[in-house]
């Protein structure tokens, strides 16, 4: 079993290449829930229908989020009467927000809802939550005061400048039984998909159980990358990086996550970093991260699997 952490855009990418790659019995693929928020009475969880949508293919390809084929009735008319239009829900994927709200409202747990509506779907690998409770993620900037992570992201546009996180809920997150009989499960490899450090994987490692588990592990962690060049893919991962003072490379990246990672891949663009990676104790792989293309997500999700399974065999927590 191959478990896959991933958030937005980058670890939607990723994870289309590894259920390419991994049939469900050995894929189980971690979506991070701290974006998740309620708005206009809805209860809206990003991540993880950036995750099915990408999945099912119908992901849009212009937005990054949202629904392919998307129509904006919904919206228009809200912002001419007078809502808020910020953050901009389509009329297909409004569908998902009032299905997702209406289930939570019957008791029912985001996992069991996330199983529902990836079966719907026609996603065999399973999608799990990393919480069925809710964790959200609080930005700090240097105005003072926290920010809700959409209200930074998106009303603001990740203008503010960021002094720090903190992941509210995550002490005592409900880890989804599924998700915890993975935990106690025989694992082959974890890997960190190419997402935001900070808003991303760093509230999937909060969750105690998991953090828990991925410390005593006895199975090799890989990450991808999502810094190729100095600059993100997507998003405001460098700017974050730059703003909190580490290095907005993939050394600073390897140096933020420490001990946590055994194996990075990192982009042709930044091989000379292979051997400043090594030094700090880490492999490295070094080839084409940018998956423009499913092809290359595929191709890339293979050449991961590859390395994980090259790194069973020695990672430092089973080293004798
Ligand atoms: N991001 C934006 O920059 N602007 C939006 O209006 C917006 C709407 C939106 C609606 C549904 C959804 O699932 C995601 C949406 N996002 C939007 C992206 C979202 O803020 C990010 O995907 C994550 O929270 C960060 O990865």
């Amino acid at each position: 079993m191959i478990v896959a952490l991933a958030g937005g855009v980058g670890g939607a990418r990723l994870a289309v290449g590894l259920t390419a790659v991994l049939p469900p019995s050995e894929l189980t693929i971690v979506v991070n829930t701290a974006d998740d928020f309620e708005h206009h009475g809805l209860s809206i969880s990003p991540d993880l229908d950036t995750v099915m949508y990408t999945l099912a293919g119908i992901a849009n390809p212009v937005l990054g989020w949202g629904r392919a084929d998307e129509t904006w009735n919904f919206m228009s008319v809200l912002g001419a009467l007078g809502g808020e239009s910020w953050f901009r829900l389509g009329d297909r994927d409004l569908a998902v927000h009032v299905l997702r709200t209406e289930l939570l409202r019957k008791g029912v747990p985001l996992s069991e809802i996330t199983r529902r509506l990836m079966s719907r779907l026609a996603i065999e690998h399973p999608v799990i939550p990393m919480s069925d409770s809710p964790v959200r993620t609080r930005v700090r900037t240097s105005e003072g005061g926290e920010l809700a992570f959409q209200d930074y992201f998106v009303r603001l546009q990740c203008k503010p400048r960021v002094t720090g996180f903190r992941f509210a809920g995550s002490r005592k997150a409900h880890v989804p039984p599924e998700l915890r009989r993975i935990l106690q499960g025989p694992v082959e490899a974890v890997v960190i998909c190419p997402s935001n450090p900070y808003v991303s994987v760093a509230p999937i490692l909060s969750v105690g159980a998991i953090r828990t588990w991925l410390r005593k592990r006895t199975f090799p962690v890989l990450a991808v990358s999502p810094i190729v060049g100095g600059n993100a893919i997507k998003g405001p991962a460098a700017k974050m990086m730059r703003e909190l003072g580490a290095d907005s490379t993939a050394l600073g990246v390897a140096r933020h996550y420490g001990d946590l990672v055994d194996g990075w891949v990192i982009d042709k663009a930044d091989e000379k970093l292979q051997r400043p990676i090594e030094r700090e104790g880490r492999s490295v792989l070094v080839t084409d991260t940018i998956m423009k293309t499913r092809a290359r997500s595929v191709a890339l999700a293979k050449r991961v699997v590859e390395f994980a399974r090259s790194q069973a065999g020695h990672s430092p927590s089973t080293a004798s």
